[in-house]
């Protein structure tokens, strides 16, 4: 079911392309853009109003006040199950960890005798979390994106998450917000969140970035909204790739093929082999596997599609290089030497090394996070971590004397760039022409 493509016998080296032949679908963002371009006008024209109305017209539901009541939120936490409460608190507990082990400090050049130059890292002020709703209840995705902007110190956090047919996002949804202490929630979803977040409208202030994952709209509206607030990354169907040898456990690989494929009919996943006897061994588990599964239809069809395949190559090197011109969201290493290979990986937004490491324990509970960049987009950009909440702001002190010592240099370098007005704010202060 899921189509094979055989690249064994091409020219080793840089010499081949494999960006060009790796599976990918087209993922169309322009197309959606037009699509919410009116929806993200009327929030910023008609505000809260507007909000309503898409609300209305998308998710089915009229709402007085899309504002989750802090009540709702400390009820929901209440009825949670406690075995979701305790996996969760372990999750957040692991993912605050890294965040903590991971957060930069401000470091001072000394440049010269009275001059130096300080980066400091500063959080940003207020932003807007958007958790996706629809096939699933995202309930990870609110702490893969609440934990990170906590630990950078964000002082202003609200989230919005799509709601259900009670007007209200997933009662799951909600217990994470309470349990992670976040009291700003919405029940709004799809573009007219971003919009929202974006502009502000009716209680919610406009926020300075907004992060997390969402559908082909949610990212459009991303888009088109860079110039208003800052996106962390457009984050599209999720992808595997696992890069196994003859060893790799058929029914392992098999499983963690299926897991990702049950996100989304575009789901992307691609097993990459030096054997065909393993291929053909997980594409006899998928086969026995996939009827067993309870989103069947979805992960047969993300698995026949386009996007996904098993692609056979002559060796594990050759592998490195398509895996690294795929670039995959997440990359299992299935080999023997999995742990070496990890060094050469340039290009994957998280790598699960080993047998042991299965990409839904990233999903959850690894202590990593698992919202990462897709679309091949993780060759320049980074998955959610405190980095995206942090801004780097340098701080510039110099007194008389080392503006003295370097000052002739700025006069010069001013005039030589047709800018003597620059060499004349030095030139007052130290003198000279
Ligand atoms: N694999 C998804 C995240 C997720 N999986 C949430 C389960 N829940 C994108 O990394
Ligand atoms: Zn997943």
């Amino acid at each position: 079911m899921i189509q094979r493509l055989d690249l064994r016998g091409m020219p080793a080296g840089t010499s081949v392309d494999y960006r060009a032949v790796v599976p990918r679908a087209p993922f169309d963002v322009d197309a959606a853009v037009e699509h919410v371009r009116p929806i993200c006008d009327d929030v910023r024209k008609r505000g809260l109003d507007a909000v309503r109305e898409a609300t209305k017209r998308y998710d089915g539901v009229e709402l007085e006040d899309v504002r989750v009541p802090v009540d709702a939120l400390r009820e929901a936490l209440a009825s949670l199950d406690d075995e979701v409460r305790s996996a969760l608190e372990v999750s957040i507990d692991r993912l605050r960890r890294t965040c903590a082990a991971e957060l930069e400090s401000d470091v001072t050049t000394q440049i010269a005798p009275g001059a130096t130059v300080e980066r400091r890292i500063v959080p940003v002020e207020r932003v807007g979390l958007y958790v996706p709703g629809g096939r699933a209840p995202l309930v990870s995705s609110v702490v893969m994106n609440v934990v990170p902007a906590q630990v950078a110190g964000v002082a202003s956090i609200a989230l919005s998450s799509p709601p259900g047919p009670d007007g209200r996002p997933h009662p799951t949804v909600l217990a994470a917000c309470a349990l992670l202490g976040v009291d700003e929630v919405y029940a709004v979803g799809g573009a007219q969140a971003i919009a929202m977040f974006a502009h502000g409208a009716g209680e919610c202030r406009a926020v300075d970035l907004v992060t997390g994952p969402g559908n082909i709209y949610v990212v459009a509206a991303k888009r088109l909204l860079t110039a208003v607030v800052g996106i962390d990354a457009e984050a599209g169907p999720t992808e595997i790739a696992v890069l196994a040898d003859a060893g790799a456990d058929a029914a392992y690989v098999a499983v963690d093929l299926i897991s990702q494929a049950e996100h989304d009919p575009h789901a992307a996943s691609v097993l990459v082999t030096d054997s065909e006897a393993l291929a053909d061994r997980v594409d006899a588990e998928l086969a026995h596997r996939l009827p067993q599964a309870r989103h069947a239809e979805r992960v047969e069809t993300a698995l026949s599609s386009e996007q996904s395949a098993t692609v056979l190559v002559d060796d594990i090197d050759q592998g490195l290089d398509v895996v690294n011109a795929y670039g995959a969201e997440h990359l299992e290493l299935q080999t023997a030497d999995a742990s070496a290979l990890v060094a050469r990986v340039r290009n994957a937004g998280a790598v699960f090394v080993g047998a042991y490491a299965p990409v839904s324990l990233g999903d959850y509970s690894a202590g990593s996070n698992h919202v990462l960049p897709t679309a091949g987009s993780a060759r320049y950009s980074s998955g959610l971590s405190v980095r995206a909440f942090c801004k780097n702001m340098q701080v510039v002190s110099y007194d008389e004397a080392a503006l003295r010592e370097v000052g002739p240099g700025v006069v010069a370098l001013a005039e030589a760039e047709n800018l003597p007005s620059h060499g004349a704010a030095v030139s007052a202060r130290i003198g000279g022409a």
